[in-house]
């Protein structure tokens, strides 16, 4: 706008977007070329206090260290292995010609309360779930998890960055998180159940980690942190460019899609042998790959998660993937489909929760918005 265009009085909208400093947002799928990602932190990596949400989704045989442990640190010895872990990971990527950005750490044993209940915080160690990159908007998620409530802080500098850049920057409705959101009689459906969520419709919540995108799709699932109220709130906020698939896995378990159904390239599909017993229509006419079983020692502690987070990979591009070393069994596979597996060390930082999928934010990937089915 010149100067003769405008209103006497008004004011050039330039201000914000003239201090751009990076590259811009733009990713629409799991698989175009990886060009810039978040690589999330264990910095005080905290147990949360203990509460009803946590047992639909924690291991039964980490009931007992949660509650003994609640609102203290982590076992520095397994912080200090899982940071080692993920310094290795960014030299990888950034080997491979990814820049990395990583967040701020926020002190997470500081106790914080809102009108109804106080918490303390987790970690910023997987930025999967608590943000969602759709195109060119960066999207902070209402997390059904009282210690996740201010998570996005570490991620603050880094998102006011890539506003200044040009990107879209929006946030769920602010969940209230009250008694009402959660189901007090909760009890374990046992392995063989159907699913008892945890959460109810009190008000939308949800994690990014429970949608998967392909292009003008994104499948998701129910789960015990994203409601149906929080899949519509996320479905009219991105419109009729997108359509949002729901379905439902053989899971009693549910919290995050991505050792479930995991899309990672177009026409290839990674599901979980034990939680899709039928795939999708919607992938008729892509080959499916079952994951073999997890190797992960019984010995070796998983906080939070399955085994089956040796799906959890991260794809460069359409043949790069990034597997944990020890995975002998996914290796061969992903070869055996044609892919090209970049080996990475990462089972300490597996107990915290998540593996290479959880722990990134991919902010860039260079390609379009397309349909695949
Ligand atoms: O076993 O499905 C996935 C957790 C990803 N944050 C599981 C856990």
């Amino acid at each position: 706008m010149t100067s003769d265009e405008m209103n006497a009085g008004e004011v050039a909208p330039t201000s914000v977007a003239d201090q751009r400093t990076c590259g811009p947002v733009s990713s629409f799928n799991e698989w175009d070329p990886l060009e810039e990602v978040i690589v999330g932190i264990v910095d005080d990596a905290t147990f949360p206090p203990w509460h009803v949400a946590l047992p639909p989704v924690l291991p039964t045989n980490q009931h007992a260290t949660f509650r003994a442990c609640a609102g203290r640190p982590f076992p520095p010895e397994a912080v200090e292995a899982a940071r080692r872990e993920l310094a290795e990971f960014v030299r990888i990527l950034t080997g491979e010609g990814v820049v990395v950005r990583r967040p701020e750490p926020i002190p997470q044993r500081v106790e914080y309360r809102t009108l109804d209940w106080s918490s303390s915080g987790m970690y910023a160690a997987m930025p999967r779930d608590v943000l969602l990159v759709v195109g060119d908007e960066i999207i902070e998620c209402p997390t059904a998890w009282r210690s996740r409530y201010y998570e996005t802080l570490a991620y603050r500098p880094l998102l006011k960055e890539y506003f200044r850049g040009g990107c879209r920057w929006s946030a769920g409705p602010k969940p209230e998180l009250r008694d009402e959101l959660y189901d007090a009689d909760w009890s374990d459906p046992g392995a063989d159940g159907p699913a008892r969520l945890v959460i109810t419709e009190f008000e939308p919540t949800f994690d990014a980690a429970d949608f998967i995108r392909c292009g003008r799709d994104i499948i998701a699932q129910k789960s015990n942190v994203t409601n149906e109220f929080g899949i519509e709130w996320l479905r009219r906020h991105l419109g009729d460019s997108y359509t949002v698939h729901v379905f439902e896995f053989d899971d009693p378990h549910p919290m995050h899609i991505d050792a479930t159904l995991v899309p990672l390239a177009p026409g290839k599909l990674l599901v979980n042998p034990e939680r899709v017993t039928r795939v999708p229509n919607l992938f008729k006419s892509w080959d499916v790959m079952y994951a073999p079983a997890p190797m992960i020692p019984d010995a070796h502690p998983l906080y939070m998660t399955s085994k089956w987070i040796n799906m959890n990979v991260l794809m460069l591009d359409e043949e790069r993937v990034v597997v944990e070393r020890q995975d002998e069994p996914m290796i061969s596979l992903m070869k055996r489909y044609g892919f090209t597996p970049i080996l990475c060390d990462f089972r300490n930082f597996n107990s915290f929760g998540g593996s290479f999928h959880c722990a990134t934010l991919d902010v860039r990937r260079r390609g379009e918005l397309q349909s695949y089915f």
